[in-house]
């Protein structure tokens, strides 16, 4: 398939949980998450509008497995949004490990959206919890601002970042993903059913460098 690059204006460049917890040393390590900050400062500067993205539950969040008695993390419960794959605790609001990447240049961001902060839900999208339903204002704030288009990058390929490219399609945004600026956690098969269904949904794949040399 032919490659389309978007053009600078409209295009937002959505960076999913660049946090300490996501990458090598963190509670929740995503193999090789710490390989993208680099990938991701540089691709920064080819875009108008920078966006991030901040997971952030409090301490006993139902997404840990350590809140349900004999589950181990990457077990799964049945929510009552659906089933909920369990993790070591991570990204607890206020610790260092819920601090962003030390090295990804946050200053150019001009939204900061945090997730998962309600007890009871688990959200791994940008756009929607994962009841599918309880929206985090993204896309009226991207409405707002003339925004159509979303380069999507970060951790972690097969959750959050495949479920806000998916929900950035559904809400009606062209959505790209960088290959290259993001990993994946890949418990159980999920990274190639990621994008899979990326693939499906209309996701187009870049790679960083098909936007830096359009820049
Ligand atoms: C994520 C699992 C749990 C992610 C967040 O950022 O992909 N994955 N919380
Ligand atoms: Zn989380």
């Amino acid at each position: 398939m032919e490659r389309v690059i978007p053009t600078i204006a409209m295009r937002a460049l959505l960076v999913i949980d660049v946090q300490n917890d996501f990458c090598p040393g963190g509670a929740l390590p995503v193999p090789e998450g710490d390989v993208v900050v680099p990938v991701i400062n540089e691709l920064m500067a080819a875009f108008d509008h920078v966006v991030l993205t901040q997971d952030w539950h409090p301490e006993g969040h139902h997404s840990f497995a350590s809140s349900h008695a004999g589950k181990g993390p990457y077990d799964t419960v049945e929510m009552d949004y659906g089933e909920q794959v369990l993790w070591p605790d991570h990204c607890v609001q206020g610790t260092a490990g819920a601090d962003f990447h030390p090295d990804l240049n946050t200053t150019r961001a001009e939204l900061i959206i945090r997730k998962g902060f309600r007890p009871e839900i688990d959200s791994y999208s940008a756009f929607f919890e994962n009841d599918q339903e309880t929206p985090t204002g993204l896309t009226g704030y991207l409405r707002e601002r003339g925004i159509d288009t979303l380069v999507v990058v970060g951790l972690a390929t097969d959750f959050c970042v495949k479920w806000s490219a998916l929900d950035g399609c559904e809400q009606g945004f062209t959505v790209h993903v960088v290959e290259d600026a993001t990993r994946g956690i890949d418990t159980n098969g999920s990274l190639a059913a990621a994008w899979d269904a990326m693939h499906e949904a209309g996701v187009q794949v870049l790679e960083a460098e098909d936007l830096l040399q359009a820049a």
